[in-house]
């Protein structure tokens, strides 16, 4: 199930296990470690006490105590030297532990702060990337909802020559949108005013002018208009030989929404979850755009969204958490349900 990234206080989530960013000592510390024990109250260190420590890239059980959080899952990351000390490997491990141990609690939903990225020195686009890498690996195998819960947001960052090939494409197309009218109306065929309604950022909102194209050939055009966005779905999903979880975990979209998809001929995904599923079936660019045209959505050169996503799409980059890593840097909408 989903990777959600997301910006708050980790100590006000209401989730199953939040995970802590702990030192070997487990006894409390600065950072998130002492936001943790100070929302959770002192019970937190008493039992932290009995633990006897934890080592780098381990993790550890306690009880949330004060915290809406069920459990806390301590985890200890490596402390960043020059890279060449098994840092990423200990991460990951941090990383990969937490999750297990909080599968054999039979967690739902945990929430994680950027381990290693504070006080231990771990290059944070580096640290982003680990994360975001193991996190979503982990789920292409498990039904869990993860948080990545980033607290500072001006301190995030996807890494700069990413950052700026992504601005550099945004500029370049942002402005071919505005000189080429005509060509805005090929890329935004279709009125979708529910893009309002499911809350897209104003610019997002599909612009609605009734652009005349050439038709198709008529049974081409009656086949398409027949085939509603589920139907789609569905047999593209077939023709490419996946299965539906195979599928809906990689659009980052849980169990449920996918069955309502699924049960519901006429139902009609928000624009980041039909962007999500076009990612997953790894459709190029025409393909997506037809997949979106099903849920009454353009692909637009207005939208900083759809640029970004066309970014990833044009590099035969699939990866919906990259994707999201990079939408979140530009503070967009995330794919997915
Ligand atoms: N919610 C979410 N994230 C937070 C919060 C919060 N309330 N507070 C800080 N962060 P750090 P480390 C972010 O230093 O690098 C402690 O003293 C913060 O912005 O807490 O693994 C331990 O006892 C950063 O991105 O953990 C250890 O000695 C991330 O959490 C040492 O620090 C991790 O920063 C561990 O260092």
């Amino acid at each position: 199930m989903p990777l959600r990234i997301v910006q708050k206080d980790i100590t006000t989530m209401a989730v199953d296990a939040i995970v802590n960013a702990a030192n070997k000592s487990l006894l409390g510390g600065g950072g998130v470690d002492g936001a943790i024990h100070r929302a959770a109250g002192p019970e937190l260190l008493r039992e932290c006490r009995t633990l006897g420590g934890c080592r780098t890239g381990q993790a550890k059980l306690t009880g949330g105590y004060r915290l809406s959080a069920k459990y806390v899952i301590h985890t200890v990351g490596p402390v960043w030297r020059d890279g060449s000390r098994g840092e990423r490997e200990l991460l990951i491990s941090a990383y990969r532990s937490s999750l297990e141990l909080a599968l054999a609690h039979r967690c739902e939903s945990v929430a994680f702060p950027l381990i290693s990225s504070g006080a231990y020195g771990y290059p944070k686009d580096q640290a982003l990337k680990v994360a975001v890498d193991t996190i979503g690996e982990f789920l292409l195998a498990h039904d869990m909802t993860v948080y990545l819960v980033i607290f500072d947001r001006a301190a995030y960052t996807i890494g700069e020559q990413r950052f700026a090939d992504i601005t550099a494409y945004i500029d370049d197309h942002y402005a071919a949108a505005r000189i080429d009218d005509r060509e805005e109306c090929r890329w935004r065929p279709l009125a979708a005013p529910r893009a309002l309604a499911a809350g897209m950022p104003a610019e997002e909102s599909p612009v609605p002018p009734p652009c005349a194209s050439a038709p198709p050939g008529l049974d081409e055009a009656l086949r398409k208009l027949d085939e509603s966005f589920s139907q789609m779905l569905l047999r593209k999903i077939d023709e490419r030989g996946i299965t539906d979880a195979q599928c809906y975990k990689k659009a980052n979209i849980d169990r449920k929404l996918f069955s309502k998809i699924r049960s519901d001929v006429r139902y009609r995904p928000s624009k980041p979850t039909a962007m999500a599923f076009a990612v997953a079936l790894e459709l190029p660019l025409e393909e997506a755009r037809e997949l979106l045209e099903k849920a009454g959505f353009a692909f637009s050169h207005a939208s900083k969204f759809d640029i970004i996503v066309e970014y990833f799409i044009a590099r035969g980059n699939y990866n919906v958490f990259e994707i999201n890593e990079a939408l979140f840097a530009f503070d967009q909408s995330l794919l997915g349900g």
